[in-house]
């Protein structure tokens, strides 16, 4: 199995979020992707490859117009004001207040995102077109016959709405690349999302859409982020009613119980009868997760990875989550293992 890996991810380093009430620095972190490559390069997958440029329109297919282009110059705007802090927005709008985007770059940033855990530097919108590269680049490696490939995407996609960064997530990756396989002729693509948090923008923007199917399994957002997003009884509208699955789990959740999910969820995509399945994978399930409350623990995602090979699909993972710097690599090696072996 190829990875997909750009060190452009580096530019989108020394950024920030709010957190327990103090500006700290993210935990989402260029070591994160580090320690990934080198895991995977130790285990000897296979080759790691570059991400091709594809441009902005695959972007655009699933993100506003507006919203990407904002993306592309709000580094410029904010520094035009003399700051050299990271763009962190700090002002959002309440329903009754109107969805005009502002001039200032100040009220953009509130306008085109939904918390305070996502901002940008210097180098981060090359770092968000690397990432979703790297995804499109690994639909690529598929669509040319490959049975799986793994996109190491930095920053994540996961949380990203059509038009509202938040979450770490700026560029929805999974979504983007389910797209490609769409447009390159795939009838039926799912999306099985396995990071901690619920993928609030994955859902968000394929809600209304039959032809991808998008199953999350994840903690329960009544105690946990993204808390406006990812219950039970979210399950598609119009057209994509049915569409979509969710798995919420308490907090605490052991391997028996969230394999269960997975069981469920794996059973559900091979129903839809699925041609291709884009893994959303985030290994911040994992016991020592310093903000999730899941207990994984490292040799279950071996058996992640076997079910998931289980599923007899093209399979792209796209990376996710995963905060535990010290064994972030490991987890996802194992799952990547599990899915060889399987
Ligand atoms: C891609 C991804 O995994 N994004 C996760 C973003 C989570 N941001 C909010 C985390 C809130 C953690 N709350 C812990 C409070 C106890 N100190
Ligand atoms: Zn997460």
């Amino acid at each position: 199995m190829k990875t997909v890996y750009s060190p452009r991810h580096f530019g989108h380093s020394g950024h920030v979020e709010l957190y327990d009430g103090a500006v700290v620095p993210a935990f989402e972190k260029p070591e994160r992707a580090e320690m990934i490559r080198a895991a995977i390069e130790a285990r000897g997958f296979g080759e790691i490859v570059a991400p091709a440029a594809h441009g902005l329109d695959p972007l655009r297919k699933v993100h506003g117009a507006d919203y990407v282009g904002f993306l592309g110059r709000a580094w410029e705007l904010w520094t035009a004001e003399g700051r050299t802090n990271p763009a962190l927005p700090s002002f959002w709008k309440a329903p009754g207040m109107r969805a005009i985007e502002p001039e200032a770059i100040d009220g953009k940033l509130g306008h085109f995102s939904f918390d305070a855990g996502c901002c940008l530097v210097a180098g981060s919108w090359d770092a968000i077109q690397a990432s979703a590269d790297a995804a499109l680049t690994g639909a690529d490696l598929i669509a040319g016959g490959a049975r799986a490939a793994f996109a190491l995407c930095r920053p994540p996609g996961h949380h990203a709405h059509a038009a509202n960064m938040g979450g770490y997530c700026y560029i929805n990756n999974a979504a983007v690349a389910a797209q490609a396989f769409r447009d390159r002729g795939a009838g039926r693509v799912a999306v099985l999302d396995v990071d901690y948090h619920h993928g609030n923008g994955t859902q968000s923007i394929l809600y209304e859409r039959p032809d991808v199917l998008v199953c999350s399994i994840h903690a329960d957002p009544r105690l946990e982020y993204p808390y406006f997003l990812g219950h039970a009884d979210e399950t598609g509208a119009g057209a994509g009613e049915g569409f979509n699955v969710n798995f919420p789990l308490p907090w605490g959740t052991d391997f028996e119980s969230w394999h269960a999910a997975l069981e469920a969820a794996a059973r559900r995509i091979g129903d839809y009868g699925a041609e291709i399945v884009v893994v959303s994978l985030g290994v911040d399930t994992y016991k020592g997760d310093p903000i999730s409350r899941f207990r994984l623990d490292s040799p279950d995602y071996l058996s992640v990875g076997a079910r998931i090979a289980r599923m007899g699909l093209p399979t792209l993972f796209v990376m996710e989550g995963g905060y535990a710097v010290e064994a972030v690599g490991l987890n996802v090696a194992n799952t990547l293992e599990g899915f060889l072996q399987g």
